[in-house]
């Protein structure tokens, strides 16, 4: 960490430790998942907290477990529910009660198919979805037969793309990639020779700045497209909709967290990201290299402007 960390932590303990005083000694436990700019936020956010004189510890878990594991307690927050990926378990968890909504982030979010601009050559369609669906054969590798190779994110994103595939009778074969790298891989090895291929991907995220994309566009999300078969062009089936193209990204804490440490509490809903902010904060490893705590002291040190006041706010 750089000098001028430090000192400025040496500042905010002056004439604070009232307010330090309030909060728990045991540490606030932060989730951590498999996509990186939320393994960087929340080392960012965490790092934030020990400024703030908290203790803190990470966990990994499963993205959509942990919305279980903060109505209970066991984990205190989430720094980024997506709502394309996550809305669902979220929502499930606010109904049985324990867990809290600490608001948005700036950031609009969005989750689908997606592919690099090159694949427009071989499908001119595109964006369409059923334009891509025409086109599947382009996509067709020996795995998959004569049907198109989709690529869905890790299982644990609950995309429901083979649904999705049934419920609009597409000629796609949905393959899940064992993590968010493999998705990154398959766009690598697709460049060089230009070939087509579609993934799954997302926004704010590292890969806009790489390769330029487009998201395919399926029939608009309607809220219930995952509950009832009457939402959605198929009157019988699930999932026959995109995912939210202006989705929300949410804060979400334990109930007792509030009490049990108000400077972490009040720092939770200070945090508040951009998508500029997000796609850096991501570049810092999947581009930079860094190990995400360091790709989170970086990202800390080249924006005290924007979260100093936070800090202040909450200490002062
Ligand atoms: C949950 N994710 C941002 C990877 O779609």
């Amino acid at each position: 960490m750089k000098l001028k960390h430090i000192l400025s932590v040496a500042a905010l303990s002056v004439g604070a430790s009232a307010t330090y005083a309030a909060d728990s000694q045991d540490p606030v436990v932060i989730p951590i998942h498999n996509w990186s700019s939320q393994i960087v936020m929340s080392n960012a956010v965490g790092q934030m907290m020990e400024e703030a004189g908290l203790f803190v510890e990470y966990v990994t878990t499963d993205s959509q477990a942990v919305y279980e594991s903060i109505r209970l307690g066991d984990v205190t927050l989430e720094l980024e529910v997506w709502e394309g990926a996550f809305g669902a378990s979220f929502r499930a968890a606010m109904e049985k009660g324990g867990i809290v909504d600490v608001g948005d982030h700036n950031a609009v979010t969005r989750e689908d198919w997606w592919y690099p601009m090159w694949t427009k050559d071989a499908c001119p369609g595109l964006p369409d979805w059923e334009a891509l669906n025409d086109c599947a054969e382009v996509f067709a590798t020996p795995e998959t037969g004569d049907k198109g190779r989709y690529l869905d994110g890790p299982v644990d994103w609950l995309k429901h793309g083979k649904e999705r595939v049934e419920a609009l009778d597409m000629d796609f074969v949905v393959i899940n990639a064992g993590s968010a790298a493999a998705l990154w891989a398959e766009i690598g090895s697709a460049e060089a020779d230009k070939r087509p291929v579609v993934v799954f991907n997302w926004t704010p995220n590292f890969a806009e700045a790489v390769w330029p994309g487009e998201f395919v566009e399926f029939p608009a999300w309607e809220d219930g497209c995952d509950k009832d078969p009457a939402v959605g062009p198929n009157p019988d089936a699930l999932y026959d909709c995109g995912n939210p193209a202006n989705g929300y990204l949410k804060k979400a804490a334990w109930d007792g967290m509030q009490d049990k440490w108000p400077t972490g509490y009040c720092l939770l809903e200070q945090v508040n990201f951009t998508n500029p902010q997000i796609a850096q904060m991501a570049k810092l490893v999947d581009t930079d290299d860094l190990e995400p705590q360091d790709a989170a002291a970086e990202w800390l040190d080249a924006n005290s402007d924007v979260w100093q006041p936070w800090v202040e706010t909450c200490t002062g």
